[in-house]
């Protein structure tokens, strides 16, 4: 697993200082990652840390190996049926402000789409299909990803809001981190059509073997950190790093959303 060289800038930075610029930097590849460190209040973070890890989360089908417990709904979960998934989208927008608001925390996706909007003339907003808003903002804990990209022109060419997108970015808000494991890493290598042949075959899976990786080891390793944001490019091949199994001390709980760069060089929110 520990393949990667870690050879490529990660810029960490505050809200205040987070320009347009960065998000350039991030779709030309200067920099493999970048983090905005003072994003959202730690005591919010705990408030939210301590629900999630205390209430039951819907658990998701073990995709790719992995344990993943979330709090809204994920595209890539419920793609197939738009019905269905909006509902769920519904439902989901729902019990999230319900839960905020019991808190009495801001809300993360307000505030990112706030910062956004501040740094991109071009527009922000949420992503929407024939009129009906997708849901972003999903809260989730994983233990460890398998090598994938996320590429919504490719994997969602039904969704019409996403299939002509010409960058896709992850932002990721932490609320909490792991003492050891958890690392996002991010290899400095697009997917490609021609890749195709190196996902693994099961039916639903996301993963690639790492030959897909042709020996290239560029890349950048991101250990996140309680209320940072972290932005990186998803058409590149990433994975998460599980936890040690005896060394879990904390968990990998995010805010996860997608933000696509449209035609028109708005950006679109989606989860
Ligand atoms: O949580 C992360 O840092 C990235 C997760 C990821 O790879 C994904 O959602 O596809």
């Amino acid at each position: 697993m520990l393949t990667v060289n870690n050879n490529w800038e990660v810029l960490k930075i505050t809200k205040k200082e987070v320009t347009g610029e960065h998000l350039i930097q991030l779709a030309k590849e200067k920099i493999g990652g970048l983090i905005i460190r003072d994003f959202y209040p730690l005591d919010a973070c705990r408030k939210i840390s301590q629900y999630l890890l205390t209430n039951p989360f819907e658990s998701k089908k073990p995709a790719d190996n992995v344990e993943i417990f979330f709090l809204g709904v994920n595209l890539t979960d419920r793609s197939e049926d738009k019905e269905d998934y909006f509902r769920r989208a519904e439902s989901s927008w729902q019990d999230r402000k319900e839960l905020l608001t019991r808190l009495k925390v801001p809300n993360p996706v307000h505030q990112a789409l706030n910062l956004f909007t501040k740094l991109w003339s071009a527009g922000v907003k949420i992503a929407e299909e024939n009129g009906r808003g997708l849901f972003c903002g999903t809260f989730r804990r994983i233990n460890g990803i398998d090598l994938h990209m996320d590429w919504a022109p490719f994997l969602f060419p039904q969704w019409k809001s996403l299939s002509s997108i010409s960058e896709q970015y992850a932002l990721n808000i932490f609320f909490q981190a792991p003492k050891v494991g958890g690392e996002l890493v991010v290899y400095r290598q697009n997917w490609s059509q021609e890749d195709e042949i190196f996902r693994y075959k099961e039916k639903n899976l996301l993963g690639f073997d790492r030959d897909v990786l042709r020996g290239n080891t560029d890349g950048a390793v991101i250990k996140g950190e309680e209320g940072w944001a972290v932005l990186t490019k998803t058409r590149h091949y990433h994975e998460v790093w599980p936890q040690a199994k005896n060394e879990i001390v904390g968990h990998r709980l995010v805010c996860s959303n997608f933000v696509g760069q449209t035609q028109d060089n708005s950006l679109i929110f989606w989860s």
